[in-house]
């Protein structure tokens, strides 16, 4: 009986119809007639989960049944978007799923519109952690994602009517969430504070008591890989009292203090803290990061311990990949499971941990590398305080050992920074505690390895640190967000997208395609199609009109000095200028050319607490007043327009993207990892004005020179030209008339607010950190040559498809396999 009732879900027409009425009439209690769209998309989200919940117990199934090896992604931060259209896609049933909504009277882009982002994380490292799940289900790879299911996603971003940004909570749980399975059964209790006493028994074991106990609760997210049964788990914790309230204070009558008490249990998972690349030094951060680590190691311990295996094979079933360091206190936990509760001697437990994890650096930007105070850890985690530092001693006896006598190098190179207070440095933990290190593009690896890291590689060799580039799933990224290019690429290449889109190198078949007029044709007439979708989107939103015969110049991504958005700001201005000094006949050589922004930046709460805060929140305001004054002048509005659109989400960027004919990536060389959305716009035909950094570089090793913009001092000369701005400046008239010349009108009022933009200038006018006023005149070079390009069309076209044809490198399936293979030794299993 169970097994013809557990046969596989039907999936024609009629069946996902009827499955969706159900789910209006049972799940949502609903009435048919008065059935609006956030209820048409909730039913068709839990229809298409009872398919997916189908494939992933037979996942599930599978991987127990094997046992393979298997790895974990640890990562604070999964920045997923939305769920539905990429499930439809990867399970294949997206046209079914269409015309049954359509018989039942709703269209397919209406209820896809209802969901809210799931923006569980800030950025590019988040964004990428998502990537890599898409990737490891579709490759069919034994992964799973772990993190936290934050209450609260990263905040709403509004513009007030000054420029000022303004933080909203992000309540993304507020509509239930289909794609969730609570696991109540899956709980963990995790213990903070109280007081770890060593038992000096001639063994290694302490015990920790006391304190406060935290419950970890499970929540799986189900992922689905692309046209493969395999349909991994991302499970996500929720915090929770122990008990609902503290009993004692209850009975004592302090109603107030026994939910006091229970609220700070819940406190610990309500927020994603909206820092990227700034270190907070908040106990709430650490809270959250052992919560996770503990839960995630508890869980991961237990799944080991089913197979049955003497806990020193550990290393043979498992490896943990720690998304930059947040988890990196994952180390010292499972030396303290090891040795406290396993009873392990050190070096058979060390020996465990450095065969278990994976570190993956994501910046070398100091302020982002993070140290814990040693007295909150002491505090918070005086196990963990205890095991850190027997391992920093082992670990710097052995430097000693190989480097007799060299001080300096033993002070270099411990876990503790001296100073008031001292402080854990979690990348060196993480570093020495891992099998292998990698960064996230060839020239981010070798900066890791050749300056924060120089030591660990003379003492440990350099066949430890790796590379692997990041990728991007094309899934999303091109399927997903553009399916008339995917159709067009399937026609081309006469393969169905089932095979290209997991074998993305096989765009390089549409080269010869680029010497074909129809083809361009119909590769130009997308694009355009795509940038009148974005601004029906911002005419719909923001009641704005877009030109839409402009070129589309698009700088997208978490606002920051180093990613040098000002640096786009001041070219615009100079356009302006330049525009407003131009002849009628002048003007009409000139293509006209719409400029967008988009990202967040720190929330000025947060800013405030920084020793030294930095301006990019007066970066979105001139953005906004800059705006405001081009777009309106009867001069040049024709020729150049500037829009900052509010709220970046992954969902605004799988509308932006498609659309853009330039993309800017224009970071201080060596600043920038990696980049993702770089390779996203690539895919896309967007073509790329950057600098010689991060992926940039490996994007134009693959498309050629001739088909990027770069501009820009490289990275070897950045440090010597920080030292001549400090040492020996030269006033930025002289250094560049044309950036002295856009910042004074700045100061002189032209966009009104003259003394809030002082701060922001002086950045530039004295110090220069990031360089903008050695770049400028080769940044204003580069984009007059992108001008130049885009005035012959045919020529552009052949740019865009060949960048395109050459973005096989960057599908994320190549970057998760390199890792399987070269870092955690596992194997694809096919889930029949
Ligand atoms: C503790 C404060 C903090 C928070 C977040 C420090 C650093 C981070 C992240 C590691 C910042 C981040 O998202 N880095 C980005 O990672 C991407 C994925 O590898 C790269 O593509 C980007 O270049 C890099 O900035």
């Amino acid at each position: 009986v169970w097994k013809e009732a557990m046969r596989d879900l039907d999936t024609d027409v009629s069946s996902i119809t009827k499955s969706f009425v159900n789910h209006v009439q049972t799940s949502l209690a609903r009435q048919p007639y008065n059935l609006d769209n956030l209820g048409a998309y909730q039913a068709a989200a839990l229809s298409v989960r009872d398919n997916l919940l189908v494939n992933w117990n037979e996942t599930s199934l599978q991987y127990t049944r094997k046992a393979p090896k298997r790895a974990y992604y640890l990562s604070l931060e999964f920045l997923m978007g939305r769920t539905l259209d990429n499930a439809l896609l990867n399970l294949g049933l997206k046209d079914k799923y269409a015309d049954g909504v359509e018989q039942l009277g709703f269209s397919m882009e209406d209820i896809l519109d209802q969901e809210r982002d799931a923006a569980l994380g800030n950025g590019g490292l988040g964004r990428l952690a998502a990537c890599y799940l898409d990737s490891s289900a579709s490759q069919e790879l034994p992964v799973w994602g772990y993190g936290l299911r934050y209450k609260y996603g990263i905040f709403q971003q509004l513009i007030s009517p000054e420029g000022n940004q303004l933080e909203a909570p992000d309540p993304w749980l507020d509509n239930q969430n289909p794609w969730e399975l609570p696991r109540l059964d899956v709980a963990y209790q995790v213990r903070f504070y109280g007081h770890a006493d060593r038992l000096n028994d001639g063994t290694p074991r302490a015990v920790w008591a006391g304190g406060q106990e935290v419950l970890a609760v499970a929540y799986d997210v189900m992922i689905p890989g692309c046209y493969t049964k395999t349909t991994n788990n991302l499970r996500l914790w929720e915090s929770k009292p122990k008990r609902g309230f503290d009993l004692n204070s209850f009975n004592a009558g302090n109603y107030e203090g026994a939910v006091e008490s229970s609220n700070s249990a819940a406190a610990i998972t309500s927020v994603l803290y909206p820092n990227d690349h700034t270190t907070f030094g908040k106990e709430l951060r650490l809270k959250q990061q052992y919560f996770w680590t503990a839960a995630s190691l508890a869980d991961i311990i237990r799944r080991f311990k089913n197979i049955g295996k003497p806990i020193t094979e550990f290393p043979d079933y498992v490896a943990i990949q720690l998304n930059d360091t947040h988890p990196t206190l994952a180390i010292p936990e499972l030396m303290r499971i090891l040795i406290d509760e396993e009873d392990q001697p050190w070096a058979t437990a060390w020996q465990i941990v450095t065969n278990t994890f994976f570190y993956t650096n994501h910046t070398v930007l100091p302020e982002a590398l993070e140290k814990w105070p040693v007295p909150l850890l002491e505090h918070l985690l005086p196990r963990h305080m205890q095991i850190i530092y027997d391992i920093n001693l082992l670990f710097l006896q052995s430097v000693e050992r190989k480097f007799p006598g060299d001080r300096d190098r033993l002070g270099r190179m411990s876990l503790i920074e001296e100073g008031f207070p001292k402080q854990v440095r979690m990348a060196f933990l993480a570093s020495i505690g891992s099998r292998k290190v990698n960064g996230v593009a060839e020239l981010h690896s070798d900066l890791v390895k050749t300056t924060i890291l120089k030591d660990f590689v003379e003492f440990e060799g350099i066949s430890k640190f790796g590379n692997v580039t990041n990728g991007i799933t094309p899934r999303r990224w091109l399927d997903q967000c553009n399916p008339e290019l995917s159709a067009l690429i399937s026609r081309t290449l006469k393969v169905d997208k089932a095979v290209w889109l997991k074998e993305l190198t096989r765009l390089e078949q549409l080269l010869p395609f680029a010497e074909d007029a129809a083809f361009r044709a119909e590769w130009a007439a997308i694009k355009q199609r795509n940038k009148e979708r974005l601004a029906h989107h911002v005419q719909v939103t923001l009641g704005l009109t877009i030109n839409t015969n402009a070129m589309f110049d698009v700088q997208i991504k978490r606002l920051h000095e180093y990613k040098r958005q000002t640096l786009n700001i001041l070219g615009v201005i100079h356009r302006y200028l330049t525009l407003k000094n131009m002849s009628a006949a002048e003007k009409k050589k000139v293509n006209p050319r719409v400029v967008f922004f988009a990202g967040k930046a720190a929330p000025a709460y947060y800013i405030a607490k920084l020793p030294s805060p930095p301006n990019h929140r007066q970066t979105i305001r001139l953005i906004v007043n800059v705006a405001r004054v081009i777009n309106a002048d009867p001069d040049t509005k024709d020729l150049l327009s500037l829009y900052f659109l509010p709220d970046y989400s992954v969902s605004l960027a799988e509308v932006l993207i498609p659309a853009s004919d330039i993309s800017q990536h224009i970071s201080t060389a060596g600043t920038e990892a990696s980049g993702t959305s770089n390779m996203k716009f690539c895919l896309n035909g967007g073509l790329l004005l950057g600098t010689v950094d991060g992926a940039n570089i490996e994007i134009a090793e693959e498309v050629g020179e001739s088909n990027v913009f770069f501009f820009g001092h490289l990275t070897p000369a950045v440090e010597d030209l920080r030292y001549q701005h400090t040492y020996h400046p030269v006033p930025i008239e002289e250094k560049c008339p044309a950036l002295a010349h856009v910042l004074n009108q700045v100061s002189a009022g032209l966009f009104g607010d003259a003394d809030v933009y002082e701060p922001l200038l002086n950045t530039i006018r004295q110090g220069d950190h990031y360089l903008l006023s050695d770049d400028f005149d080769s940044y204003i070079a580069a984009l007059a040559m992108v001008d130049e390009a885009y005035l012959d069309r045919t020529e552009w076209v052949k740019k865009s498809i060949r960048t395109t044809a050459k973005m096989g490198k960057f599908s994320s399936d190549r970057a998760i396999m390199e890792y399987a293979e070269s870092y955690w030794n596992i194997e694809p299993l096919s889930v029949v």
